[in-house]
């Protein structure tokens, strides 16, 4: 919990922090701001990631300081592990001989450290940055307010998702106010793309189709395709969210082939339809409305199995909301 954390930073000095293999906006940022929280009341502190860093994210301040690493090999009193549901998350060895604080903000992860503080009222683990930084007396400075801005506005999809709380909007005003600026965040967010990901883009949306009741929509990507385009590993983070913007789209899975008839697939959902059942179903796993899962076969086959389970969670999401107006019940 906090106030453990909060011990601990105080009786200890040389730390390193890290955060999960494929580093997104909330596990860079909150990494950073967490460097320079501890940096700026005198302690020792370096963010250690496996892997590379997306361009996104290099403007943050601090983040050409990161090293690459794919063990643990400095002595450190303390690594904190940020936004990870296991210890395997960070793709480190060695991580379990260290003193390990876990923070994260999922209610599912797992309770892995010798320190374990897990908020799932937070929008992002930067926000729980922020917190530490009131409840340890530091200073937001516009370091930390830049870096856990990032994490707010890539964990709330820029305020949008149902994870936006008044509390975020708070904490994000508090650090515009110690620096922060939103709209160099959003420009280096979603302005900065690299042009093998627009490539790879019209490519799969090339592949772009709808289930036969017009609710479900669907893509592939194919090897040749990444071969094709130079993409890169991320390239390709946030496809399956685009057929959502449509308004009766309310399922949305993504096919990565890997090798010959194995395939990545990302599962997404708008309000009720429950996603994380259906990856369930294929030995998958993830939240209601993001969720993915491994499966081999042929292309065609396995698109049908996955438009029949989701059908069937759009079927039991429709039911569920039915009885409020149904006259059956009101006379009960
Ligand atoms: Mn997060």
């Amino acid at each position: 919990m906090l106030s453990q954390v909060v011990e601990l930073i105080e009786n200890q000095n040389n730390f390193a922090i890290t955060t999960h293999v494929r580093p997104d906006g909330d596990g860079i940022g909150s990494s950073l701001g967490l460097r320079w929280l501890l940096t700026s009341l005198g302690k020792e502190a370096e963010v250690i990631i496996r892997d590379q860093i997306p361009n996104s994210y290099m403007s943050l301040p601090g983040a050409a300081d990161i090293r690459r690493v794919t063990r643990i090999d400095r002595e450190y009193d303390a690594v904190f592990v940020m936004e990870c549901s296991d210890m395997d998350r960070p793709g480190i060895a060695d991580l379990e001989k260290s003193l390990v604080v876990n923070i994260d903000h999922h209610a599912t992860c797992e309770h892995f450290g010798t320190i374990n503080w897990i908020d799932p009222t937070a929008s992002a683990v930067g926000e729980m940055i922020y917190n530490l930084c009131k409840a340890i007396g530091g200073k937001v400075s516009e370091e930390i307010a830049e870096c856990v801005y990032m994490a707010l506005v890539t964990d709330t999809g820029s305020f949008h998702f149902p994870n936006t709380s008044e509390r975020t909007l708070k904490v994000a005003s508090e650090l515009v106010k110690a620096g922060a600026k939103p709209s160099d965040v959003s420009e280096a967010v979603y302005n900065s793309y690299s042009w093998s990901r627009i490539a790879l883009m019209q490519k799969v949306l090339a592949t772009l189709k709808r289930s036969a009741d017009g609710r479900i929509a669907f893509m592939r990507q194919t090897r040749a395709m990444v071969e094709e385009t130079g993409a890169a590993d991320g390239d390709n983070n946030g496809f399956v969210n685009i057929p959502l913007t449509a308004k009766d789209i309310f399922a949305s899975f993504y096919m990565r082939e890997v090798e010959d008839n194995v395939f990545r697939v990302s599962l997404r959902s708008k309000g009720e339809v429950n996603v994380a059942r259906v990856a369930e179903v294929f030995d998958g796993g993830g939240h209601k409305n993001a969720a993915g899962c491994r499966l081999e076969g042929e292309w065609d086959q396995l698109e049908n199995e996955l438009i029949e389970a989701l059908t069937a969670e759009i079927e039991l999401a429709d039911n569920e909301r039915e009885p409020v107006n149904s006259p059956q019940l009101s006379l009960a």
